[in-house]
């Protein structure tokens, strides 16, 4: 079987678009209605970069969206059930956002660029439209608005050599999450301790998107003493660390979840009393007592392919839950997987098996990260 998907008008390209086809990507993927890199021909040599190197991967489908006004820090706590007390401009925050019943519908980090402008640099949804109406529903005085800015991350343990070489020691300074601004001879930069792995890193956040091809490349030559070479975010590494993929590990439409079970608990501070969208939701099913969570999943035998679909997980052959992904882990020498359980199962669980389209096959519970 071979085909391939078409990027028409309808899908927007990334201000990195003409570099990264230059360099040879092989596959796309669509995310906030962005095409975004999927491979660049070599996934092991990718796996490895990330693991052993480091990578340039271009994330400007991870969009901003922009609250500006008087109440731009009224509006974010209103749509995140995650208390922003003590938030200050500057250090960013990982936000879950909820709908009215307690569903999650993203799981974006919030930049904090004042007390009158953050961003929310969003997962696969459209948070614009759904921050727009809350504003306006709500009366508050903010404008919603997706601006020109798009993220390159640079991920690996030789990252942060290749941010100082590019923008200096002050890079190596700043902590998980903190970003600030600046310019590389006058490409308009904010730059973020974070990235979508946990190999560590840093994440470029272009401001301007005319500039892309020329950033891109400012990126490859600083990073070229230090072995850079492209990539993408990566599913397998995203896996063995337990980092959350919205769109795969939950979606409001097609595999809702709420923030307890998926392990966004211990962010939601109930007892803050601050107002936000789902409370009221999110205060009857923290008092009824969870009743899935997310687990860690082991498939034993061979080396499994990628999943396009949830697989049910199965107990003595009935399904019980769903795993949303799964891959081979070359560092695990596993097959691995992550997916909801019923809350009561046990760790340690017999006769479970996870539904491949050519057969169920036998697996066991694992704690999350697998590593
Ligand atoms: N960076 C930026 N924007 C993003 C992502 C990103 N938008 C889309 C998506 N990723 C949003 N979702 C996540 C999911 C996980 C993390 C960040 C964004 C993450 N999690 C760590 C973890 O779970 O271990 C740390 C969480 C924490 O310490 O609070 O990093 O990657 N710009």
């Amino acid at each position: 079987m071979t085909f391939s998907i078409h990027i028409g008008p309808n899908i927007r390209t990334s201000p990195f678009f003409e570099a990264t086809v230059a360099d040879g990507v092989r596959s796309f993927s669509v995310y906030n209605h962005m095409a975004i890199p999927g491979h660049f021909g070599d996934p092991e040599a990718e796996y490895d970069r990330l693991l052993n190197g480091v990578a340039m991967w271009d994330v400007a489908a991870q969009r901003q969206v922009q609250l500006d006004g008087p109440d731009a820090m009224a509006l974010a706590q209103l749509l995140t059930p995650r208390h922003l007390a003590g938030t200050k401009p500057g250090q960013g925050r990982y936000v879950p956002i909820c709908d009215h019943d307690g569903w999650l519908i993203n799981d974006p980090v919030l930049l904090p660029l004042s007390r009158g402008c953050v961003w929310l640099s969003i997962a696969d949804s459209d948070i614009a439209l759904w921050a727009g109406a809350i504003a306006r529903e709500r009366g508050l005085d903010v404008a919603v608005s997706e601006p020109d800015v798009s993220p390159l991350a640079i991920q690996g343990p030789r990252a942060m050599d290749v941010a100082a070489a590019l923008i200096g020691d002050w890079a190596r300074e700043l902590r998980y999450f903190q970003f600030r601004e600046t310019d590389l001879d006058g490409i308009p930069l904010i730059v973020a301790r974070s990235g979508w792995s946990k190999q560590g890193g840093v994440e470029l956040y272009l401001r301007d998107g005319s500039r892309g091809t020329e950033l891109w490349g400012r990126v490859k030559e600083a990073g070229a003493p230090f072995g850079i070479g492209p990539g993408a975010p990566n599913d397998i590494e995203r896996l063995e660390s337990g980092l959350i993929s919205y769109g795969a590990d939950m979606r409001r439409q097609s595999l809702p979840a709420n923030p307890f079970e998926m392990g966004f608990g211990p962010m939601i501070d109930l007892a803050a009393g601050h107002d936000f969208i789902g409370r009221p939701a999110l205060e009857r099913i923290a008092s009824a007592g969870p009743t899935r969570r997310r687990v860690g999943v082991i498939l034993d035998g061979a080396p499994v392919p990628g999943n396009a679909r949830p697989l049910e997980l199965c107990r003595d052959g009935a399904a019980i839950g769903h795993v949303s992904e799964i891959a081979h882990s070359r560092r695990l020498d596993r097959n691995i997987g992550v997916g909801l359980a019923p809350a009561h199962l046990a760790e340690d669980a017999t006769g479970l098996s996870v539904r491949l389209p050519e057969g169920d096959r036998a697996a066991r519970l694992a704690p999350l990260p697998f590593i």
